[in-house]
């Protein structure tokens, strides 16, 4: 994937605190904020505050650290949003799109934390 970080896009402007959000968490190297559109009752954005277009992108040149504390935001969202049970209501996705087959609309890598409802079967 091309790696050109474009600083207009609207999660830069959410970064750069010219946009509002409806934050979740913030961490040293992350920000998580409920979706504007969301898909499900849970529907939380992941973001990097680094400049990084997509996941191939963040995996090749993020620090160690960076990507750390990444990953761990993402299972504290999960657990800030009581998604991690094992019960029936328990449950969730991650998922991140990139590029024109992965239709992805923003060009700063997000992962999508979906849950709250059955969210049937991705794969098949
Ligand atoms: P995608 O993976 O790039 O297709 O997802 C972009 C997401 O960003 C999508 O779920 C939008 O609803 C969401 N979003 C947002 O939360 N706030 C915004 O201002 C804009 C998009 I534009």
């Amino acid at each position: 994937m091309a790696h050109d970080y474009d600083d207009q896009n609207i999660f830069a402007k959410i970064l750069r605190g010219e946009i509002p959000n409806d934050t979740v968490l913030e961490t040293e190297h992350c920000l998580a904020f409920n979706d504007i559109s969301p898909q499900a009752p849970v529907h939380v954005l992941v973001i990097p505050k680094g400049a990084y277009v997509s996941y191939d992108h963040f995996a090749a040149e993020a620090s160690d650290a960076e990507i750390a504390d990444f990953t761990r935001a993402i299972g504290e969202v999960c657990r800030i949003k009581d998604l991690s049970g094992a019960d029936a209501a328990g449950g969730f996705r991650v998922i991140s799109n990139a590029g024109p087959h992965g239709s992805q609309e923003v060009p700063h890598l997000h992962m999508h934390v979906l849950g709250g409802r059955p969210l049937g079967r991705l794969l098949d």
